[in-house]
């Protein structure tokens, strides 16, 4: 399997993000993609990475709203002429029932957008993200010509960025600008597939009221743990998107045994679904060591859940999430992709 990959992510690199009231070390940085990277090329050999192609704004706005896509990539003139070279979080959000209004205030405009104190904007968010992007457009552009599966190595993650907010860690949806991509091809159903630990709510966000792309996302209970207000399993789609999403919502602890069933549940659905491509949200923050979070898989674990993925038997998009155990992000994500493989 083919691997895309930029290193611009690198210009995303926050030293800090807030946490139960602390500023406290990021846990998402570059070294992640540095680490899993290095694997890859172990693995699959250093002839299987390539460079990501550039496909422009039209593949963007396609799933998010103009005004966030021109907010990201116009922000920071605006912010470090009035504020100095610091990393930009908001200090006041629209409250429920306000009405979003365009202000004139550059920090005003940033609460507008930005959901959470973990995902600050600096000089290179836009080049990194926008070039994450393209790494997932380049993958999927494999797939659709023919490879069987690809893995976009997209760095910072963006499941968690919806049409018009950000958060999460993610900028733009990655993983959403794939499987919208599909659609624009040709394809009539597309599912996304998302083992992050955390709700996929941007990519839930994005195609809640349509019938041609099916999410279905296994993670972490939301009465518990981020994103906490979506992703319960009662959020079912609505309109032309009636039971086009699935949330299969976990306990902390869980460990393969139960994360195995929820797999094989979600995997049956998008058979049933008839998807005719599929796109994985990959994050490997349910591993036991992660962190930030409370699952409780293993590193072979991972193997069989490439291998259950492969039983789809569908072109196959990864797109790079979550997973903070840097010591082991590497082997983790080749086990999936290996498992996939050898299935
Ligand atoms: C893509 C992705 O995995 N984003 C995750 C964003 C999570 N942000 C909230 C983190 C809350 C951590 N709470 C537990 C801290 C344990 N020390
Ligand atoms: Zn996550």
């Amino acid at each position: 399997m083919k691997t895309v990959y930029s290193d611009l992510h690198g210009l995303q690199d926050a030293e800090a993000e807030f946490i139960r009231g602390k500023r406290v070390p990021s846990f998402e940085g570059p070294r992640r993609a540095e680490l899993v990277l290095a694997r890859v090329k172990e693995a699959f050999g250093l002839e299987s990475v390539l460079e990501r192609r550039e496909f422009g704004l039209q593949p963007l706005l396609e799933v998010h709203d103009e005004r966030m896509v021109s907010f990201l990539s116009d922000f920071w003139p605006r912010w470090s002429e009035e504020n100095g070279a610091v990393d930009a979080f908001p200090n006041a959000w629209p409250p429920p029932r306000a009405h979003r209004r365009q202000t004139q205030r550059i920090g005003a405009e940033l609460g507008r957008f930005c959901v959470d104190m973990s995902s600050p904007l600096m000089e290179g968010t836009w080049r990194a993200v926008s070039a994450g992007a393209d790494v997932a457009l380049t993958a999927q552009a494999l797939v659709s010509a023919g490879d069987r599966a690809a893995f976009a190595l997209c760095r910072p993650p963006g499941h968690h960025a919806g049409r018009d907010y950000f958060g999460g860690y993610c900028f733009l949806n990655n993983a959403a600008i794939a499987a919208q991509s599909f659609i624009d091809q040709g394809a009539s159903r597309v599912a996304v597939l998302d083992v992050d630990y955390h709700h996929g709510n941007g990519t839930q966000d994005i195609f809640y009221d349509r019938g041609d792309v099916l999410c279905v996302s296994i993670h972490a209970d939301p009465t518990k743990e981020y994103p906490y207000y979506l992703g319960y399993a009662d959020e079912t789609g609505e309109g032309p998107g009636a039971d086009a999403n699935c949330n299969l919502p976990l306990p902390w602890g869980s460990d393969y045994a139960t994360y195995g069933e929820a797999l094989v549940a979600g995997v049956s659905r998008i058979k049933q679904f008839g998807a005719e491509a599929v796109v994985i949200s990959l994050g490997v923050d349910t591993f036991e060591s992660d962190p930030i979070s409370r699952f409780k898989l293993r590193s072979d674990d991972f193997l069989y859940l490439g291998k259950t993925i492969a039983k789809l038997n569908l072109p196959t998009v990864f797109v790079m999430e979550g997973g903070y155990a840097v010591e082991a992000i590497g082997l983790n994500v080749v086990n999936v992709l290996s498992g996939f493989e050898n299935a």
